[in-house]
């Protein structure tokens, strides 16, 4: 691991770039492999460093936007290796109603990302959000609602089986203090709901990697206790459990430190299983001045370089590129401007913070051999 010293270099040098964007962009443009891409490879320089990939969100409604597009497809795997639809595998989207199934809009983004070398991470199988109304209003006794949610898994993960690198298996089942969240599934089910859902997904896809997701989990605390006290019953009922999903929509200025995300990661790792930043942003009070886009870059870098000091983070996956489609706004008032990019496609000074990680990573053989 890196000293904060070394962080400090890291972060000067990410400074210079700013002072100099078009020499930067230059000096990375020589090393992806398309050239005419406009920001640096940032998947390409992650790989550099010894992650899996750099990817990011997307939604069905944002893909028509041409210029959008050629962000999101048109320079993978360069830019982005990886894509996670934010909505259209959700339950609501994927069994309206019961037992009919629709996989129009989920087919909709991980076809073309995969037709572009880009591996998809999928999401998610069982969430106390976004579900139909049907499965919501209905009064479910304990069997019947276990049958409801293995047949749920065995058509999504079937339907997708082959295509997923991951699925977020639950996805924030737990509340801040570390208790066990009240909802449709652990209020009629018990905490059991989550490993039948993960032997589900497993007997469904043997090979995708079936995580635990979910936010305020990104520091030590009792949230992320708990979340590594489930790990480690899920892995004594010999349950396969092979990742955890970092969610990490961060507010700017407020990250954790680097060393507590860290510590942080380093204690799911030690359990056995992988983890990764799955829905990184970095919200600030708009209209946003330039001291909180400088410190926005700083707090991108240092989850970046949390994740390549810790030789079991696979990846780091951002919640959308593009402020214009940022799911901030609609949810925190007054806050925004999270993304990488600007409503105009311009990049932030996050990308050029997050490439110079990964160049320093990959430069100073700091890297672990994850490949
Ligand atoms: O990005 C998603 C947004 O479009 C939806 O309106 C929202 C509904 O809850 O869900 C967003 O994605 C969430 C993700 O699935 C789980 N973690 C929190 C994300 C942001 O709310």
């Amino acid at each position: 691991m890196k000293a904060p010293s070394q962080l400090l270099t890291t972060t000067l040098l990410v400074g210079a770039a700013f002072a100099a964007p078009a020499r930067h962009y230059k000096s990375v443009a020589k090393r992806a492999a398309n050239s005419s891409l406009p920001v640096p490879a940032l998947n390409k320089l992650a790989q550099a460093a010894g992650l899996k990939y750099f990817g990011t969100a997307t939604d069905n409604p944002e893909l028509p936007n041409a210029e959008y597009s050629q962000y999101l497809f048109g320079y993978a795997p360069q830019l982005f290796g990886q894509v996670t639809p934010a909505n259209s595998q959700k339950w609501d989207a994927t069994e309206p109603e019961q037992n009919v199934f629709n996989y129009t809009g989920g087919d909709a983004i991980i076809q073309p990302a995969l037709n572009h070398s880009m591996i998809a991470r999928c999401h998610n199988l069982n969430w106390y959000n976004q579900n139909p109304e049907w499965l919501t209003s209905g009064t479910w006794d304990n069997a019947t609602l276990i049958s409801i949610l293995q047949n749920h898994i065995a058509n999504v993960v079937g339907h997708y089986k082959g295509q997923c690198y991951a699925w977020d298996v639950v996805n924030e089942a737990l509340n801040d203090n570390g208790t066990y969240r009240s909802d449709l599934w652990y209020d009629t089910i018990g905490p059991a709901f989550i490993p039948i859902a993960f032997q589900a997904a497993a007997a469904a896809d043997p090979n995708a990697k079936l995580y635990y997701n979910d936010y305020n989990i990104e520091s030590p605390g009792a949230k992320s206790t708990a979340a590594q006290q489930l790990v480690s019953s899920l892995k004594a009922q010999g349950i396969r459990i092979d990742g955890v999903g970092l969610q990490s929509h961060f507010i700017g200025g407020e990250t954790p430190t680097l060393d507590s995300q860290v510590a942080n990661m380093q204690a799911f790792t030690a359990l056995g299983v992988e983890v990764a930043v799955t829905e990184l942003d970095v919200r600030v009070s708009t209209p946003a001045t330039d001291a909180e886009i400088a410190q926005q870059a700083t707090d991108y870098a240092t989850t970046a370089q949390a994740c390549v000091n810790v030789e079991g983070c696979v990846g780091l996956t951002v919640w959308d590129f593009d402020d214009q489609y940022s799911w901030v706004p609609g949810t925190f008032p007054g806050y925004g401007a999270a993304d990488l990019f600007d409503a105009n496609f311009t990049a932030k000074p996050a990308v050029a913070s997050i490439a110079q990680v990964f160049q320093s990573a990959a430069a100073n053989a700091t890297k672990h051999t994850r490949r």
